[in-house]
């Protein structure tokens, strides 16, 4: 197992669409190993493939209190969403920065696990927000696209000045 490099908010290579996975190899595997190892070591409640720089449909979740449900999903989807939450974000590639977003209270995703069987999850609350979270990663977007062009100006400048101060 590695550690992987998380890339970091506005790096452009966080902004692409990522590819269905062909076949689930054990290249797929090792990665899917590296990425709950790099999540829980951050640590965070989540990691899409694309902050490691691998732009592939695979996610990573974990909300347990204690670490121990690991979820794995593969070219996931969200094929219904229902109500409205905010909740305050933050993320793995864009350090120190929380904010509030709204999106669906409830959403019912279908995707494949680790040996390509297909299930669907209903899902609420923290894991749902997640879910919605990670794939946007996915889709190229970062949750601060979610906010106001002001707040996104704000977080871009205080993001440079940090990467000046840690350069
Ligand atoms: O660790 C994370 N915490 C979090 C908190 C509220 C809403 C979403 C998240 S996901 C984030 C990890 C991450 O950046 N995943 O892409
Ligand atoms: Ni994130």
């Amino acid at each position: 197992m590695a550690l992987l490099p998380i890339l970091r908010f506005p790096d452009p290579r966080l902004q692409r669409r990522a590819h269905s996975v062909a076949e689930i190899d054990d290249s797929i595997r090792k990665l899917v190993a590296d990425m709950a190892e790099t999540m829980y070591a951050a640590p965070g409640i989540g990691l899409a493939a694309v902050q490691v720089d691998v732009p592939l449909r695979v996610i990573v979740i974990d909300v347990s209190e204690d670490k121990s449900e690991l979820r794995v999903f593969i070219d996931p989807d969200i094929v219904e969403r229902s109500g409205e939450q905010v909740c305050e974000e933050g993320c793995l590639s864009v350090p120190g920065v929380y904010e509030k977003v709204t999106r669906a209270e409830r959403v019912r995703v279908r995707a494949r696990d680790l040996s390509g069987e297909p299930f669907e999850l209903a899902a609420d609350g923290l894991l749902a927000v997640c879910i919605q979270h990670e794939i946007d990663h996915l889709d190229g977007v970062v949750f601060v696209e979610h906010l106001s062009r002001l707040k996104q100006t704000r977080i871009r400048s205080r993001l440079k000045k940090q990467a000046r101060i840690t350069a």
